[in-house]
C-alpha cells in the first residue's frame, strides 16, 4: 500500500508525559541528509540481528554511529566502544545527526544534551520492538532524542511497570520522539510494523535513538 500523506501533520507537538514529546515533521528539513550518512555509516558497520539475553534474535537489524554503541548478546546488553562484528570502532557520529539530537533536546526544554551514542535500527513490516526500559545508560538525568525514518510505526508509551497501560502514538517520517526526567523509565515499544511502502526507503523504517551512555562527568559542562 501506498500512503498518500506520509507525513500525518508536521510543526507541531504532541505531549505524551511530563517531559515526553513528538516533535513532529522536526527532522524533516535534513531526512535525506540523515539518510545519506546512514547508508555510509552501514559500508562501516552494516546492520545486523543481535541476540537477546534470553536467547531470542532481535527481529530488529541494529548498528550504531558515536563513541558508544548498544549491543546485545547471551551474557546481557552494554554500550561499548568497539562494534563486536568488526572489532574497529563505531563510525563517528555525523555533525547532522549531534545538531539535530541537541536541538530537539532544547526543543523539549533538555538544555546542554551532548549525545555519545546513536544506535540505528532497522524495521520491515512484521518487525517490532517488545515493551521494555531504556536503563543501560549511566546518567539517567539526560532525555533520549528518537528520530523516525521511512514508513510509519506504532509507539507504544507506557508506565514504570510493564503491566501499566499504554498510549499508541504513530509516528510518521520526520518525527522526533524526546524524552527525559520524570518520564526517563517509562515502558516503550514497537508494535508490529503494518505492510508499507515510503517514497524514498521503501518497506522500511529506520529510527536513530541518541543517548548519553557513559556517566555524569562535570568536565561535561562547558559553560564556563
Ligand atoms: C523505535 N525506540 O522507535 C524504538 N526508546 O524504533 C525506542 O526504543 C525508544 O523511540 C527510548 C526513547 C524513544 C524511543
Ligand atoms: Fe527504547
Amino acid at each position: 500500500m501506498i500512503d498518500l500523506f506520509e507525513n500525518e501533520n508536521t510543526g507541531g507537538r504532541e505531549i505524551l508525559g511530563m517531559e515526553a514529546f513528538v516533535l513532529k515533521g522536526f527532522a524533516l528539513p535534513i531526512a535525506n541528509e540523515l539518510l545519506a550518512k546512514i547508508a555510509f555509516i552501514q559500508t562501516l558497520s552494516p546492520f545486523r540481528h543481535m541476540t537477546t539475553p534470553g536467547g531470542h534474535t532481535m527481529s530488529v537489524g541494529l548498528t550504531n554511529c558515536g563513541q558508544l554503541g548498544w549491543t546485545s548478546d547471551r551474557r546481557g546488553y552494554k554500550y561499548s566502544a568497539l562494534d563486536p562484528a568488526t572489532g574497529n570502532p563505531w563510525p563517528v557520529m555525523p555533525n547532522e545527526f549531534l545538531e539535530l539530537a541537541k536541538s530537539a533536546a532544547s526543543e523539549a526544554g533538555f538544555v546542554n544534551f551532548v549525545p555519545d551514542a546513536c544506535l540505528i535500527n532497522k524495521y520491515i513490516p512484521g518487525t517490532k520492538l517488545s515493551l521494555h526500559q531504556d536503563k543501560d545508560e549511566q546518567d539517567l538525568r539526560a532525555p533520549i532524542v528518537s528520530v523516525s525514518l521511512g514508513i510509519p510505526a506504532v509507539f507504544q508509551f507506557g508506565g514504570f511497570e510493564r503491566g501499566a497501560s499504554t498510549i499508541k502514538v504513530p509516528l510518521f517520517h520526520g518525527d522526533v520522539v524526546v524524552w527525559g526526567g520524570v518520564d526517563r523509565l517509562r515502558f516503550h515499544g514497537i508494535l508490529p510494523l503494518k505492510p508499507n511502502s515510503h517514497s524514498i526507503l521503501g518497506e522500511q523504517r529506520i529510527n536513530l535513538t541518541f543517548r548519553k551512555a557513559s556517566p555524569f562527568n562535570s568536565n561535561n559542562f562547558n559553560a564556563f
